[in-house]
């Protein structure tokens, strides 16, 4: 319920912020240049969010690396260097890292806090937050700033909790290096997560058994060091390119091809299929022919092509078979990126187990037992991802105009408007939230985005003397319209993956993204904003 004890709040601020990922320090640094009293908090020790903890060996972006970067600070731009095209976890933290130096942010932030819960107080017009340990705060405005990929999924497998061994969850990995010689590791999960690990590890340990309920079409990523001169042309680029990236459907460099793959010939269509999959990058994905994610027929030449790439590096046929995937067509779950996976199946000492032939019965204290036998284990690796998107938000007891809670509202699937706030939720914003563009994006490019609308948002209601905003429920079911309108344009339904939810069980399967692209999106919330921010009640 929402509380009106102002007494069991020890501060008072402008603007609460949760989380201390990318979008919340940049939000934070935006909102201070206000003027504003703004506090974040954050539950690691550092800043960094999903750079913070997914230090599981292998992981890094999927982006390019100059793309990634905040682009607001010129400065910043020109003073950091990337050693790779693809940048490795702790390179990225360190880059977090030295973002937070230079702009002071950690005075604002308060670490290893878990927000347990959020409540609007109507009289007072403010948000109190509750810390799972600590004293409350209040503020007139809250930023939730908690990522679309952070509320760790364990697998609902019994046993799990009897496991006698080492084990560890990818996006809980421990700062302490893990010793993997010699030992006979398990690894639960083959998305983009687990990928990335199953071919960092397997020379590493004694042996692997790599348990797969669905294979992925992995892509290579085509990493590589960053020369000096490189690194010089790419700052030079910069102005250039970021104006670039605001145009493209999700803030990568890549870029559709206007043509139909169905247009062409076979050997048009093949040579520029060849010609992205020797590039680096998602360019395989999204970056061939336009209506590979939106038709089905123009889908199968580049679904049948990635397949027969699998065939080509897997010496085993059987096994090959396996690693392809039947159930999917290309590109409508996210892509692994990957560098060496499938030769990782050629070595002698990784196993391949498909748990959808011989389902996992229960974890053991020794190990998996599946139907048929039981693989004896010193460690298991759940790379099993997130409850995503809402699962972040709902891990927090957020309370609305008359307790309402949102993660009820929300049961049968996310309602809000322009993915920033819903109806009976005053004065706050989910940044990165469900049905908000920056969802599907190169992240950085679609926060920047977010955070300038909210910073602005914000400024105005200052400006105007304002206590409140608030989302209206037409503005609330038009958006939700556009938003489902967009998605089954496309073949993504089809995916059935963690965009819908689909991988956490229980959960109601819907759409949780946008996928109409970040152009469409962030023209939307111009016009919202140009507009006197139609379609919110402000008073
Ligand atoms: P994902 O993409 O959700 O992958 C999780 C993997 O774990 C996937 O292969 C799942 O198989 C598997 N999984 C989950 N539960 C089980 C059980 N009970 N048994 C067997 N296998 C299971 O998470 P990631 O961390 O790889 O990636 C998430 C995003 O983070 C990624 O898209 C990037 O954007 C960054 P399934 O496919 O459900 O059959």
């Amino acid at each position: 319920m929402a509380s009106t004890d102002t007494t069991t709040s020890d501060e008072t601020f402008d603007v609460l912020i949760i989380g201390a990922g990318i979008a919340g320090m940049y939000q934070l640094y935006k909102l201070r240049q206000q003027g504003l009293r703004v506090r974040v908090y954050e539950t690691g020790t550092d800043v960094g969010g999903t750079w913070y903890w997914n230090r599981y060996p292998g992981a890094r972006f999927d982006s390019e690396s100059y793309t990634y970067g905040y682009s607001f600070s010129e400065e910043l731009l020109q003073e950091w260097d990337w050693s790779e095209h693809f940048s490795p976890q702790p390179e990225t933290l360190r880059y977090l890292q030295y973002v937070a130096d230079k702009f002071d942010l950690r005075k604002d932030i308060v670490f290893r806090t878990r927000i347990a819960a959020a409540h609007w107080d109507e009289e007072a017009g403010q948000w109190e937050v509750v810390p799972e340990t600590g004293p409350r705060a209040r503020a007139k405005y809250l930023v939730t700033a908690v990522g679309e990929l952070s509320a760790t999924q364990l697998p609902a497998i019994e046993g799990i909790e009897s496991f006698e061994g080492e084990w560890h969850h990818t996006s809980q990995w421990p700062k302490e290096p893990v010793d993997f010689a010699g030992k006979r590791v398990g690894v639960i999960g083959t998305g983009a997560t687990g990928v990335q690990v199953i071919q960092t590890i397997a020379p590493l340990v004694g042996h692997l058994t790599v348990f797969q309920r669905t294979p992925n079409y992995c892509c290579p990523l085509r990493n590589g060091p960053v020369s000096a001169e490189e690194m010089a042309e790419i700052k030079a680029g910069y102005a250039e390119l970021f104006p670039r990236l605001k145009k493209t459907f999700a803030g990568f460099i890549h870029e559709f091809d206007e043509r139909s793959a169905l247009e062409v010939s076979d050997e048009e269509r093949l040579a520029k299929f060849e010609e992205e999959w020797a590039k680096p990058g998602f360019g395989k994905w999204l970056g061939t022919f336009h209506d590979i994610l939106t038709d089905l027929d123009a889908n199968a030449t580049i679904t049948e092509f990635v397949k027969e790439k699998i065939r080509e590096r897997v010496d085993d046929p059987a096994v090959a078979e396996k690693l392809i995937p039947k159930d999917h067509p290309f590109g409508t779950k996210r892509v692994p990126l990957e560098s060496g996976y499938y030769e990782v199946f050629n070595r002698d000492n990784v196993l391949l187990v498909d748990v959808r032939e011989d389902p996992i019965e229960r974890i053991t204290p020794r190990g998996v037992k599946t139907g048929g036998a039981e693989y004896e284990l010193d460690m298991l690796i759940y790379a099993t991802g997130f409850d995503t998107v809402t699962g972040p938000l709902n891990r927090i007891d957020i309370r609305g105009v008359n307790g309402q809670s949102l993660k009820e509202k929300w049961a049968d699937g996310p309602r809000n408007y322009l993915g920033f706030q819903s109806h009976g939720f005053p004065n706050i914003f989910t940044l990165v939230g469900p049905h908000n563009g920056s969802t599907f994006c190169n992240l950085p490019r679609c926060i920047e985005q977010n955070v300038e609308w909210v910073d602005e948002c914000i400024r105005y209601m200052e400006a105007e003397g304002l206590r409140r905003i608030e989302a209206t429920v037409e503005a609330e079911e038009a958006w939700n319209d556009h938003v489902q309108e967009g998605v089954n344009e496309t073949l993504l339904p089809m995916g059935n993956s963690w965009f819908f939810g689909a991988n956490t069980p229980g959960k109601t399967v819907t759409f949780l993204m946008y996928a109409n692209g970040m152009p469409t999106y962030r023209e939307r919330c111009d016009h919202v904003a140009q507009h006197g921010y139609e379609g919110f009640v402000l008073s």
